[in-house]
């Protein structure tokens, strides 16, 4: 390393390659580009980026080689072929294609086959967040790959690596997403009810907020001890206390004509976790029902 940002080829100009490539070229990086559509290059073209015209020609470019189109198949149609050649001999391959853990471990050993050092990754952010510190790219297989790179890879977010085993940052990046779309749904539902009272979606989210940023967040601290230890004192709340309170919020958005699938299944589970004995545990208790996922 001479201090100068490093040469990073980017493969695949969708909305988040585009992005990832933009957030390099931002920071200095001398960055070639491929799409399977050429034109799509043309805004990074204007920027400095070098068009390559094969992704053979891509992947000679650079040490650091960053994937990132629209599935594992997509990539493979790629990259069959450089691998086939020898092409991927010595390079840093960062897949931030997203894909299933499985795939991510099949990849990881497809890649050192061919002589490439793999690490996958998991964007956790939008194209308009790429760039920002703030934002978390989630890595796991080569440790040597990630810290050898990691002035590109701070380029497009805040960069954590997890672990050795590549499949970890498709994991948590599925797990992520899940506790995205229940929370999301939980907000949904909250602001289904009280706008249908009158109140904007603007003034509850407000106060939603605070809810979520002190106490359900306090929560979560309280809560993964538990989890770890396998032991769920209900010192703060029961199980048996929420699914009696659960049954207001299932009357209030009844009686306004509110979806009540969510507020349903959260009861049964709840009610699966008090039949199993954990009615005077706290809500952690919970996690022994989805764990035997069979019941
Ligand atoms: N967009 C987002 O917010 C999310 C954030 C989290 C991570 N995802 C994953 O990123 C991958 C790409 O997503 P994207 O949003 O960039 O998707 P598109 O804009 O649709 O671009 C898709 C690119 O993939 C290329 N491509 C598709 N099929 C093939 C193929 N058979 N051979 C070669 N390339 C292929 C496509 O090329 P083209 O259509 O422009 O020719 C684009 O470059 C994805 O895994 C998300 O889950 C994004």
């Amino acid at each position: 390393m001479n201090g100068r940002p490093a040469p990073v080829t980017v493969i695949g100009l969708g909305l988040m390659g585009s992005a990832l490539a933009g957030a390099l070229l931002d920071r200095g990086h001398p960055t070639t580009v491929w799409n399977r559509t050429p034109r799509k290059a043309k805004p990074l073209a204007d920027r400095g980026a070098r068009v390559a015209a094969t992704p053979q020609d891509a992947v000679a470019a650079s040490g650091l080689v960053l994937a990132c189109v629209l599935d594992y198949d997509a990539l493979r149609t790629v990259l069959d072929p450089v691998a086939e050649a020898g092409g991927l001999a010595g390079k840093s391959l960062v897949n931030l294609t997203s894909g299933a853990p499985e795939q991510a471990v099949e990849l990881a050993a497809w890649a050192a086959s061919h002589g490439a050092d793999y690490l996958d990754g998991g964007i956790m952010t939008t194209p308009p967040g790429v760039g920002d510190p703030r934002m978390m790219f989630l890595y796991s297989g080569s440790e040597a790959v990630f810290e050898t790179h990691r002035p590109a890879l701070a380029a497009l977010g805040d960069p954590l690596f997890l672990g050795a085993e590549p499949g970890l940052a498709s994991l948590y990046d599925s797990a992520l997403l899940g506790l995205m779309w229940a929370t999301f749904t939980g907000w949904l539902h909250g602001t289904a009810l009280v706008t249908s009272d009158g109140t904007t979606a603007t003034d509850f989210t407000r106060v939603a907020l605070r809810w979520l940023n002190g106490a359900v967040s306090g929560f979560l601290t309280t809560y993964a001890p538990q989890v770890d230890a396998g032991h769920h004192p209900g010192d703060d709340a029961t199980i048996d206390v929420q699914i009696a309170a659960i049954d207001h919020l299932i009357h209030a958005a009844h009686a306004r004509g509110i979806d009540n699938s969510l507020p349903h299944l959260l009861k049964s589970t709840m009610e699966r976790a008090s039949a199993a004995g954990h009615g005077s545990d706290s809500y952690a208790s919970v996690i022994e029902v989805l764990r035997d996922g069979a019941t």
